[in-house]
C-alpha cells in the first residue's frame, strides 16, 4: 500500500518537475543604486522565465519616486554578483507600455525571448550575434545574480531604484517537500495500535 501510494504521487508530481519555469524577485530601491541614493522610491518585481514558451514575464510594482520614469529595463552581466554595474541586456530604450512620467505604478508584460527585439541590439551583437546566444548570455547573467532591473527617471538619469534578481524555490521542491512529510505522517498515523 505504502508503495502505491508513493508511486502515485510520483507520476502526479512529475508535470510539474517538468514545467521549465524559473521565478526571480526583485526589491528595487535607491539604496540599492550605483551610487546609491537618498530616493523615497520603492518597488518589488517577479520575473518568471518559461523555457518551454521561452517567454520572460515582467511584473512590477513601484511608488514614491521623486522624478518620473524615463524608462526601465534589466541590466547584467555585472562583474561580480550582487554588485556593479552592466549594459543593457532587455529591450531598449525601455520595456514595451511600462508607464512613463509617472512616480508609481503596475506593469505586467510577457516578452517573446526568441524575438531580436526582446534584446539590446548591443546584448545579441556582444553575444554571437544570435538570439540564442542573447538568451543564454541572459540567463546566465540572471543565474549567476549579476543581473538588476533599473528604474530611471528624469531625476535620476542613471537610475532612480534597482535590485538584484533573486531565485525564487522552485515550487516542484515545496511541493516534493509536502509530498513527503505526508507520506511520513501517513507512516506515522499507521504504525501508530488502531
Ligand atoms: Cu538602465
Amino acid at each position: 500500500m505504502k508503495l502505491k501510494l508513493a508511486t502515485l504521487l510520483l507520476f502526479a508530481l512529475a508535470p510539474l518537475a517538468q514545467a521549465h519555469t524559473v521565478l526571480y524577485t526583485v526589491i528595487l530601491s535607491g539604496a540599492a543604486e550605483a551610487p546609491p541614493n537618498a530616493s523615497t522610491g520603492t518597488g518589488t518585481a517577479l520575473i518568471t522565465l518559461d523555457f518551454d514558451l521561452v517567454t520572460m514575464k515582467v511584473e512590477t510594482t513601484f511608488s514614491g519616486l521623486l522624478g518620473n520614469v524615463t524608462a526601465a529595463h534589466i541590466h547584467g552581466p555585472t562583474a561580480v554578483a550582487g554588485t556593479g554595474t552592466a549594459g543593457v541586456m532587455t529591450m531598449t530604450p525601455t520595456f514595451t507600455g511600462f508607464p512613463l512620467g509617472a512616480t508609481f505604478g503596475t506593469y505586467s508584460q510577457t516578452f517573446d525571448m526568441t524575438l531580436s527585439s526582446s534584446y539590446n541590439a548591443a546584448f545579441v551583437t556582444a553575444n554571437g550575434g544570435t538570439v540564442s546566444g542573447a538568451l543564454n548570455a541572459l540567463n546566465a547573467a540572471i543565474q549567476d545574480g549579476k543581473s538588476y532591473l533599473n528604474i530611471h527617471t528624469s531625476s535620476f538619469p542613471g537610475g532612480e531604484i534597482r535590485g538584484f534578481l533573486t531565485p525564487v524555490p522552485e515550487p516542484s521542491v515545496l511541493l516534493m517537500g509536502t509530498a513527503a512529510a505526508g507520506l511520513l505522517t501517513l507512516r506515522r498515523r499507521r504504525s501508530q495500535p488502531a
